[in-house]
């Protein structure tokens, strides 16, 4: 394989990742850095079999967000999801029994996932949020409940004068089962400072995961990239996500979001490419050899890019969806969900054995129109 590299200077970090030893920052600098994107892709595919064979992960999901009004509204700059308040055109909020409504059709079809996320809320009492869990906890015991970011529970714990802990307590008591990802960003303050200024810091978004793994609830992390930040940012990022896995091992899998310019703060610039693309999902799965999975978020990626990520990195394409608001807001061209049909051949064809998993990577097993999770 050695005659294939083209850029010769990252032999010792192939010989690093064949031998499984920890890439450094300055090794994640020059993977940002070369023009060799094969060698790149090939090493984080080797990673990429060592953990997961050549099984690629599905779900059945749904995403619903409950609001997306926020206080944050002029503040985020990537985003175009936010909305000032309910007066505001497009601001929406949904009951606890609208959002039941909404989660009802997918349960029928055998969803076992809901995703769910939503503004900085001013006005929503905490009582809100518990609500929401508790009637699905009670409606479908069986489904995974991925609600509220690392944000929005510093946020609701706020509101509610609790302290993190006490928040995140509160709400696995009334049915959370994980945190998603999202609301990292770029944790650099000088990338912090030009995107979103004034969000919670990366220490902040880092100690609420934190605080989750101790409590036992596992969650994901995100990175956003293809925006104003630089490789040095990128690595540091990851090497953050890293040290705190080291130290909790609580992350599931790892999801690098493409930023999608239109109808945001950021409208000047341009989306990001496909090997912009790929080098952020291979250079994520070479710098985390300590998370298991590393997603390619067909949403943001495109069902093509998201094909060939399958052997640059990555090991998950996501689920079904349904209904996706955040990154359609923001000029995504992909459809908002997808079938599990179309989803199985978009495995198939790009060689990797399609596996339906569960949120925390359990096999599920379908049958008599009853599903199972087979133990990991
Ligand atoms: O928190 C906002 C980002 C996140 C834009 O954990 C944008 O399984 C691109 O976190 N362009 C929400 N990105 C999405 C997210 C996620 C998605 C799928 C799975 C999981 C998981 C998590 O999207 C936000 C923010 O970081 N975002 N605006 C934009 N214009």
């Amino acid at each position: 394989m050695n005659h294939l590299i083209t850029d010769r200077s990252l032999l010792p970090i192939y010989e690093k990742v064949e031998a499984g030893e920890r890439v450094s920052f300055e090794e994640g600098i020059q993977l940002y850095e070369t023009p060799d994107i094969l060698t790149v892709g090939r090493m984080a595919n080797i990673i990429r079999e060592r953990k997961n064979g050549n099984r690629a992960y599905y779900n059945i999901n749904q995403h619903i967000d409950y609001s997306n009004v926020c206080v944050f509204h002029a503040r985020c700059h990537f985003c175009a999801f936010a909305r000032k308040n309910v007066q505001t055109d497009g601001a929406f909020e949904l009951t606890p029994e609208q959002f039941l409504e909404k989660a009802r059709f997918s349960f029928e079809n055998g969803c076992t996932e809901i995703h769910s996320v939503g503004g900085l809320h001013p006005k929503l009492p905490f009582e809100y949020y518990l609500e929401l869990l508790r009637i699905l906890r009670r409606e479908m015991p069986q489904v995974h409940l991925k609600f509220f970011t690392a944000v929005e529970i510093h946020h609701l714990a706020r509101m509610a004068g609790l302290s993190v802990r006490e928040t995140l307590i509160a709400l696995r008591e009334a049915g959370l089962d994980s945190i998603p990802g999202g609301g990292a960003e770029i944790f650099h303050e000088d990338v912090r400072a030009q995107i979103c200024p004034g969000k919670l810091s990366a220490e902040g978004w880092l100690d609420v995961m934190r605080q989750a793994h101790e409590l036992g609830i596992p969650t994901n992390a995100t990175m956003l990239y293809g925006h104003v930040e630089k490789p040095p940012h990128s690595v540091d990022h990851l090497i953050r996500l890293r040290e705190l896995q080291d130290e909790t091992g609580g992350f599931v899998t790892f999801i690098p979001l493409a930023f999608h310019p239109e109808n945001t703060r950021m409208a000047h610039l341009p989306p990001t490419t496909g090997l912009t693309d790929l080098r952020n999902i291979a250079v994520s799965r070479l710098m985390l050899d300590n998370f298991d999975h590393i997603k390619a978020y067909w949403i943001m990626l495109g069902i093509k890019l998201a094909q060939v990520s399958l052997s640059f990195g990555a090991d998950d394409i996501d689920g079904t969806v349904t209904e996706e608001k955040i990154t359609h807001a923001a000029g995504a061209v992909t459809p908002e969900a997808l079938t599990v049909e179309e989803i199985v051949r978009y495995i198939r064809e790009a060689g990797r054995e399609p596996v339906e998993r569960d949120t925390l990577y359990n096999e599920i097993i379908r049958k008599d129109g009853k599903w199972y999770r087979k133990a990991a």
